[in-house]
């Protein structure tokens, strides 16, 4: 059986990412690595630790091409270099290898590497506080060896900066992925939780090697034969992939339809305020944990597009979030609650409704009036992951309640893994922007930290871009994204630049043509593709329902509150306090008056919060029509230079991966003209202004 699952995976040869562990060609470093490799010393097997040993000696195996001896006992640092693994607290000796001041420094799930001299010779001590600090330390040493880098004089301590570093996967039981855009669940089959376990080790590694501690299995949208996860009829088979997420210190989180008690329980209401429904989710959360005792908790996504909430029965999300609180209270479980809740059956004629003010409008009042163990999940902006929005006035809104920011990792509005759109400096702008909830330097990254407000839970999530494709993310480059995501949800002070080297060099090879190639191409990405597609923040030109291609009036006659409102002589919604909806009002004074004023409001958002006539002059000194229409031509351009820069690198990669690559960035380059003539074209059209420069406008 065991070896049946094997070969599956090496049919379908399953990419090993950023984890591919290639033997190191340059000698001289090997032999640095190999001198500590050869030897893995380990204080007890506790499970996570033996994870973390288990990989040490696979990444060791592969990078080094030796197979290191593993002991179970301190015995060796008397006589040999080696690397010794181990939890402190439970050794003296081990504990005596690291100065108090060291140790004392190391928090929950963090980690110090550090060189010391041992009696004969000097040995790598790696040492966390629980599990999972020792296991992200392996890994961290395990990028050193990756990177080539000088480990003899090793002196690390990091901790991470966010508690929760939680993946969402929006996969149904059906094995379909909503937004996915690499294959089918590897979760989910036939309405049956997968057998196939070993793919299922294959992610959590990947998940593990970034830091990622939480993973909610399937979709937000919760049907029907969702809500039966948790019943007997799943229960078991949900506890073999928690089994699994757990030896890599990732908990396992469900969601759930707030309806459960009506549709599992036959009850005829799901009131959060009425007792017996309480009851019902206390014995539904109590089976749960007795099949998966570290259970994560639930997600829920409430009275928001159709979903069932506590608004049916007149009841707050307080309410709501609260009763299932208390359910998982006992357990330690969290409440993950999401705000993304606003009205999508709108009237398009409807001026005074804006989309963009509803999940303010709803939690801010709640604000301080949550459990301690619910945490409010915000999308990075008011609306929904388009490639540029404003930061979401509920961070520096929200001081009294733990919260989350949402990321969406997988691309549906930023090219759907068809296109290259590196997310990471995006997710950079929105950690750095400053709220001024504390005054200056109240950014989002220490909101969401837990640093400013000192709550209890909070930390990043981020919707997954994998599915079943062999590379996990159908185009390879994707991959950068989760990696990306994993390391700033670790570490949001990671700089954008370092970050992408890393994955080039794990990925692909230490090169310095190629590191230099991708690198810049991944950088430059989110940029061009923001060129070639929507304008100055406004969003939502997409094909409605797949979101893939220009639609610029696809939304615009529609109920999602998703307007441009483009007509012949301006664009733009007017969200000022003076003269529009009032969102510009939900922010604090500093950052409200920048955006109230189109002069000082941030160009790449003047028309989220603007309406502005096409002949405005910029900053550029360009018209609003022209910058249009030279953002689209140039994003032409320069998605045809990142093929350029590609043909670069052919004698440098597989070829397999070389013609993948390839073949990706000439659809893009096809599908950036496509949306270049039908933006141009539509503006044309509207304003009857032609393009200075001459060029082709249909
Ligand atoms: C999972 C957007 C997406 C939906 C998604 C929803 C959400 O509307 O298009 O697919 O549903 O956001 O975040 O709940």
């Amino acid at each position: 059986m065991q070896a049946k699952k094997q070969s599956t995976l090496k049919e379908k040869k399953i990419d090993a990412c950023w984890l591919k562990y290639g033997l190191i060609q340059d000698l001289e470093r090997r032999m640095q690595y190999i001198k500590w490799g050869t030897n893995i010393a380990m204080v007890e097997a506790a499970p996570v630790v033996s994870t973390a040993c288990t990989e040490l000696t696979r990444g060791i195996k592969g990078l080094l091409g030796i197979n290191p001896a593993v002991h179970l006992t301190l015995g060796p640092i008397e006589e040999l270099p080696c690397v010794i693994l181990g939890i402190l607290g439970k050794s003296e000796k081990f504990d005596a290898l690291l100065k108090q001041s060291d140790r004392d420094q190391i928090q929950k799930e963090g980690f110090r590497i550090k060189s010391i001299e041992a009696r004969k010779e000097n040995c790598i001590v790696i040492a966390g506080k629980d599990g999972k600090g020792v296991l992200y330390g392996v890994f961290s040493l395990l990028r050193f060896m990756q990177m080539q880098a000088d480990i003899r004089q090793l002196d690390v301590l990091e901790n991470p900066k966010n508690p929760l570093r939680i993946i969402n996967h929006w996969d149904n039981l059906d094995g379909s992925v909503e937004r996915g855009y690499a294959g089918r669940s590897i979760f989910f089959k036939n309405n049956k939780v997968t057998r196939s376990l070993g793919r299922i080790k294959e992610y959590a590694r990947l998940l593990a090697s970034v830091g990622i501690n939480g993973v909610v299995i399937n979709n937000v949208n919760v049907h029907q034969y969702e809500t039966r996860l948790k019943t007997k009829e799943y229960l078991s088979s949900v506890a073999k992939l928690a089994d699994i997420f757990g030896k890599y210190g990732i908990r396992l989180f469900l969601s759930i339809n707030f309806a459960s008690p009506i549709e599992l329980g036959n009850m005829e209401t799901a009131d959060p305020l009425e007792p017996s429904v309480l009851e019902w989710w206390k014995n539904k959360t109590e089976e749960i944990y007795s099949y998966i005792p570290d259970f994560g908790g639930y997600m829920v996504k409430a009275d928001s597009e159709f979903r069932p909430g506590p608004f049916t029965y007149g009841r707050t999300h307080a309410d709501g979030a609260n009763m299932l609180a208390e359910a998982l209270r006992p357990f330690g479980g969290i409440v993950i609650w999401r705000c993304f809740v606003y009205n999508c059956l709108q009237d398009w004629r409807d001026y005074s409704t804006d989309r963009a003010k509803a999940a303010y409008d709803h939690f801010k009042p709640l604000d301080g009036s949550f459990h301690e163990n619910v945490v409010l999940q915000i999308k990075n902006g008011p609306m929904d992951f388009q490639v540029r929005e404003p930061v979401s006035p509920l961070f520096g809104g929200l001081e009294k309640t733990n919260h989350t920011l949402e990321l969406q990792i997988t691309q549906e509005y930023t090219g759907q893994q068809k296109h290259l759109c590196y997310l990471i400096p995006m997710w950079k702008e929105i950690l750095d922007f400053d709220t001024y909830a504390r005054g200056k330097g109240s950014t989002v990254k220490r909101i969401v930290s837990g640093s400013l407000f000192k709550n209890k839970y909070s930390g990043i999530s981020g919707i997954s871009n994998i599915g079943d494709d062999a590379n996990w993310t159908g185009f390879q480059l994707a991959q950068s994204n989760l990696y990306g995501f994993g390391r700033l949800a670790w570490d949001p002070d990671l700089s954008s630049q370092a970050i992408t080297e890393e994955w080039v060099r794990m990925t692909y090879s230490n090169d310095r043509l190629v590191v230099d190639i991708i690198s810049k191409m991944l950088l430059d990405s989110w940029r061009i593709y923001e060129n070639y597609t929507s304008p100055l923040g406004i969003g939502w030109m997409v094909n409605p329902n797949h979101h893939f291609g220009p639609s610029v009036d696809g939304y615009e006659y529609q109920k999602w509150g998703t307007y441009h409102r483009a007509d012949f002589a301006a664009i733009g919604v007017d969200r000022t306090v003076k003269s529009g909806t009032g969102y510009t009002g939900q922010y604090h004074n500093e950052v409200a008056e920048l955006y109230e004023n189109p002069d000082t409001c941030p160009e790449e958002l003047l028309l989220f919060f603007h309406r502005i006539p096409y002949q405005y002059k910029l900053k550029s000194g360009e018209t609003l029509i022209q910058h249009i229409y030279n953002t689209h031509f140039e994003g032409v351009e320069q998605a045809i230079e990142l093929k350029t820069q590609w043909l670069l690198l052919k004698d440098k990669l597989q070829s397999e991966v070389f013609e993948h690559v390839l073949e990706r960035l000439e659809g893009q380059i096809e599908h950036a003209k496509e949306w270049r003539d039908v933006i141009n074209t539509y503006f044309y059209r509207k304003t009857g202004i032609a393009d200075e420069k001459g060029r082709s406008i249909y």
